[in-house]
């Protein structure tokens, strides 16, 4: 059965892979598993009919006959469990896998949404100038303990998994600025999730919203 996900009618990203919905789109090319995107407006997202689905009124949702999930963390998990390719077999090395998905969302991700934030939507407060760089700061900590466990291998944990995915992902939401090139192996890190065929099929998906004609405004 076709999986069905949804996804900005416009992302505010204009196409640069932001939003959730890619995760979510980067492990579907990954399993080879086609799927069907349909769009929703801001508006349409907190009507009752989408918090059904959502109840936070938010993209990505996933359904594939009866099943309706929310979380972009909780449909890879999902995807990854179902089909063969982003979780490895043996199940210690699974663990440890499903592990790194959990530190992509809960450990590296939350400060940097706090520095998206800030910027965003505190800029003008009196105290912004002192506060951004302590969230910097925090994410420079995380990063850097990052790095040194990746050290020079080219994913977490052996071979690439849902946690490399969800941990990419995370990462290139620091895409626009310079902390990333702080620490040259994880540049190389996310380049390398970001050449993946997968991840560039699901990058034009998503771009295609803002490249084709009919699409233009
Ligand atoms: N925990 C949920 C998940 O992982 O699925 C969070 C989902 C979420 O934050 N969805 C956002 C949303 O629907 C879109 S992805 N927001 C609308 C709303 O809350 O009303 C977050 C996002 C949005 C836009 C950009 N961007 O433009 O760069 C980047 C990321």
């Amino acid at each position: 059965m076709t999986p069905t996900i949804t996804a900005f009618e416009r992302s505010p990203d204009r196409g640069r892979g932001q939003a959730r919905d890619m995760r979510v789109r980067w492990a579907l090319e990954e399993v080879g598993q086609a799927y069907d995107v349909r769009p929703v407006s801001f508006s349409a997202m907190k009507q009752p009919a989408h918090r059904a689905l959502q109840p936070f009124g938010q993209i990505p949702t996933y359904e594939e006959g009866d099943l309706a999930l929310f979380d972009s963390g909780a449909i890879v998990f999902h995807i990854a469990e179902r089909n063969a390719g982003l979780l490895p077999d043996d199940a210690n090395a699974r663990a440890r896998a499903i592990t790194w998905m959990f530190a992509a969302v809960s450990t590296l991700e939350p400060p940097i949404v706090d520095r998206e934030t800030a910027i965003l939507l505190e800029r003008d407060e009196a105290w912004h100038k002192q506060r951004l760089p302590m969230v910097e700061d925090r994410i420079r900590s995380r990063l850097s303990e990052l790095s040194d466990r990746l050290g020079d291998a080219d994913w977490l944990d052996g071979a690439f998994s849902a946690g490399d995915l969800l941990m990419v992902m995370v990462l290139r939401r620091l895409n626009r600025s310079a902390l990333l090139d702080e620490y040259p192996n994880l540049s190389a890190y996310v380049a390398r999730g970001q050449a993946r065929p997968a991840f560039k099929r699901a990058f034009e998906a998503q771009l295609a919203v803002f490249t084709t004609a009919s699409n233009d405004g």
